[in-house]
């Protein structure tokens, strides 16, 4: 069961878009952007560019034969700049050269003529001024205006989280060609191959047949190849299609960072109410999303936000509005979590703030507050199998938490400058789309006449081990031996219409799909053994382990044989299934449906260590107890939870994107920008819940990719919880990350933190 990739990635094997055996007469691109982040174009000159030696074309808007458009939810993105640049990082032109150097120096010499106009950075500025990506939404439940009274306590507060840099080892790239009658093929580092072949299209002016996409692997995405992959696959496949010639355009690390969006930053303010008792009454939250210049997939990652703005808790009268601010960055995008992440330090925040103002510990908030069997989100759905109570309970009792509290307490009281902290995080994601229009998947499967098998579907290998799930199931449909099947590249050709591989439903969505073309073919199978032992009815027969059984008994005939027969017998050895999943709606006028398939639930406590003196801090450890479903790769799924938990911790402590006021990135290298390490990884633990079994997953399993990135936000109230036994009196600022630097701030300065100092 281990990930299918690596042995191959081990020995430097497996290939990447740049590793691709090039053909002869290869071009390279490099992209010219703009330096500033909002004008009017004036003029665009490449004279000392396009006399560079080496230099094959330079290309603009104007060479674009389609529709000069990329966007996916709303048509407001343009390839190339037109009369307007709006982020550093636009694209404005692309030069195709003989090497990558050359058109890089090339790219350089373009020169740009803008007029400056002013530049907004800031979410409220951006709503101040009425710049909305689309109209705000609001979710509602029960009656937020008449529940204040009921409460006795009621806290008001802003919460900011930052963004995150997706940092996948593979930039973004891809590989154009031309194909005979006009056509292109496109080898691209994409989740989504569909969107690279509709925009391509459109950009072309080419029917979508005419436009091939294919993905082998991706070397990482975790979102930002959702619709981020997109522009760069097009431009080499517009440079192709001019010149008629193979076409790489590979971004360099720091244009990549440069040029492409990031997780959304969120600017929040919220009011909550809670009794006497310390059960939550009402929360009224209004999210300010940092959308960049342009909506991408912005609308989508605020609807996720919505969805998620209770986190694991029911609160029976909830308001939260969601606001998507159009600024002068580059357009931000999908990002393990999706906005959900970014909705859970919110009411994580309030609960935290209520404590503080409570003078209780907020895990006694969160306990009271848990989520129970039928109880309903302010979007509708009610929970089923809901695990939210019992991961909690597992955790406690399995960590030995007042073992940890009496520890904790006892170093806190021997040391002046070093604190302990801890913190519960409790988490709840739904899995499906929330655009339950996108809940589809297909697969293609063949059997040779070897008797090997062949696995095409819409999922996308990024690293998640997707391929090793999908070969598990055709495996464990026909009952053969798992090295008999493997996974096809993703190809629009094979599979079409294919949405994004997101959302952490791929195993689950393409899976299903798998499963019902193996059924479908194994059904003809059946059919053909029972003829070759004449058996009255397929009903009789059953495959395992290679071998036919009739009426339980084992029989001369193995699956070879029987694939040979039934290929000599002209029985279609090939299927073709579709999956959508049932059951799901949601309708956007009254904002209530049934989104989610299902909801993926654990908790996480995590311990750590701050150096009140420097401001440095070491995470301890993170232990969970998480709710995998019936797992079907164990080993698959503890990487990603494990993975997931690290960006997690990376976002709300060390990750810290920096643009200046006049929207320039000054994090644009791993020398500004910080990611977690091997030294920084704490001890993690994580134990798969018991006896739970999901009906709505491949094999009963979970989705696994995303969730876990949110036990990562109890990072941040752990080190709060740390600097509180510094200075119990203060009132610490709410705004991740916590780098060292905040720490410090909040500690010691008078301006930053509000507190009194001595
Ligand atoms: N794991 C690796 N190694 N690399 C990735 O890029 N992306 C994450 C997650 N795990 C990612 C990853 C994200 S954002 C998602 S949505 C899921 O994988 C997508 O794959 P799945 O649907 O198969 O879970
Ligand atoms: N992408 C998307 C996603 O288009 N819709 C989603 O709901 C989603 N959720 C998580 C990650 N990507
Ligand atoms: Mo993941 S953010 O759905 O690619």
């Amino acid at each position: 069961m281990k990930n299918y990739d690596l042995i191959r990635h081990v020995k430097g094997e497996s290939q990447f878009v740049d590793d691709i055996l090039v053909p002869e007469g290869l071009l390279y691109a490099s992209v010219s952007y703009s330096k500033i982040a909002h004008g009017e174009l004036i003029n665009i000159n490449i004279k000392d560019a396009i006399k560079i030696k080496g230099v094959r074309g330079i290309y603009t808007v104007r060479d674009i034969p389609g529709e000069n458009q990329i966007g996916g939810i709303v048509p407001d993105e343009v390839l190339f700049a037109t009369d307007r640049v709006e982020f550093i990082g636009q694209p404005i032109a692309i030069v195709v050269a003989d090497s990558q150097l050359i058109a890089m120096e090339a790219a350089r010499k373009i020169e740009i003529e803008v007029n400056e106009l002013p530049v907004i950075t800031d979410p409220r500025e951006a709503f101040k001024a009425d710049q909305l990506i689309v109209p705000p939404r609001t979710f509602n439940l029960g009656n937020i205006d008449e529940c204040w009274h009921q409460c006795e306590y009621i806290i008001e507060g802003s919460a900011e989280s930052g963004g995150q840099e997706h940092l996948y080892l593979e930039v973004q790239g891809a590989f154009a060609f031309p194909v005979e009658g006009g056509g292109v093929k496109i080898i691209s580092s994409t989740q989504s191959p569909t969107a690279v072949q509709r925009v391509t299209a459109r950009i072309l002016n080419l029917p979508m047949h005419k436009v091939e996409v294919d993905v082998l692997r991706l070397g990482g995405a975790f979102g930002g190849k959702e619709d981020q992959a997109t522009a760069w696959a097009v431009m080499a496949a517009l440079a192709s299609f001019k010149l008629n010639k193979p076409v790489k355009l590979i971004l360099p690390r720091q244009e990549d960072m440069i040029m492409t969006g990031k997780r959304h930053p969120y600017s929040s303010d919220f009011k909550i109410g809670l009794n006497k008792g310390g059960k939550i009454i009402g929360y009224e939250v209004t999210f300010y999303q940092n959308a960049g210049a342009a909506a991408d997939l912005s609308p989508a990652v605020l609807e996720r936000t919505l969805f998620h703005c209770t986190n694991s808790y029911y609160i029976p009268n909830v308001k939260a509005t969601a606001i998507s601010c159009k600024t002068n960055l580059p357009p931000n995008t999908a990002f393990r979590g999706f906005g959900g992440p970014q909705a859970m330090f919110v009411i994580e925040s309030a609960i935290y703030k209520a404590a503080e103002e409570m003078g209780i510990d907020p895990l006694e908030i969160q306990n009271k507050n848990l989520l129970d069997e039928g109880d309903e989100f302010p979007y509708g759905q009610k929970t089923e199998n809901c695990h939210a109570k019992i991961t909690w309970r597992r955790v406690e009792e399995k960590y030995n938490i007042t073992e940890i509290r009496n520890s904790v307490n006892e170093f806190n009281n021997n040391n002046n400058i070093y604190k302990k902290g801890i913190a519960f995080m409790p988490i709840c994601f739904g899995i499906s789309f929330t655009n339950t229009s996108m809940n589809q998947a297909s697969a293609l499967v063949h059997v040779y006449t070897d008797g090997s098998i062949s696995v095409s579907t819409a999922a996308v290998e990024m690293g998640q081990g997707v391929n090793e799930k999908i070969r598990q199931v055709a495996s464990k449909v026909f009952s053969v031996n798992i090295e008999r099947v493997k996974t096809e590249t993703t190809n629009t050709t094979r599979i079409a219409n294919t949405s994004p591989t997101a959302a952490s439903s791929s195993a689950d969505l393409n899976g299903k799909a798998t499963e019902r073309a193996c059924l479908n073919i194994l059904a003809h199978l059946k059919v053909t053994a029972a003829e070759i032992l004449n058996a009255s009815s397929s009903s009789h027969i059953v495959i395992k382990d290679e071998i036919v059984y009739q009426d339980g008994t084992k029989t001369n005939l193995v699956w070879n044989k029987l694939i040979k027969t039934a290929h000599l017998k002209r029985v279609n050895l090939s299927s073709h299934a579709f999956y959508a999943t049932p059951g799901i709606h949601f309708d956007r006028e009254i904002e209530k449906g049934k989104p989610f398939a299902y909801h993926v639930y654990g908790t996480a406590v995590i311990e750590v260590t701050v150096d009140c003196l420097r401001g440095i801090y070491k995470i301890d450890s993170v232990k969970a107890i998480h709710d995998f479903g019936k797992s079907i790769t164990p080993i698959i799924d503890l990487g990603q939870a494990e993975g997931a938990i690290m960006q997690g911790l990376g976002w709300m402590t060390i990750e810290e994107i920096i643009y200046d006021k006049k929207g320039e990135l000054l994090t644009d290298a791993l020398s500004t920008y910080k990611v977690p390490d091997i030294h920084f990884t704490p001890d993690v633990q994580i134990e798969f819940l018991k006896n739970s079994e999901n009906p709505f997953g491949i094999f009963k399993s979970k989705a696994i990719g995303e969730p876990p990135l949110m036990y990562g936000i109890g990072s941040y109230f752990a080190i709060m919880n740390a600097l509180k036994q510094f200075r119990p009196d203060a009132r610490f600022n709410i705004s991740a990350p916590i780098t060292p630097e905040k720490v410090l701030l909040n500690l010691y300065s008078k301006v930053y933190a509000n507190i009194p100092i001595q």
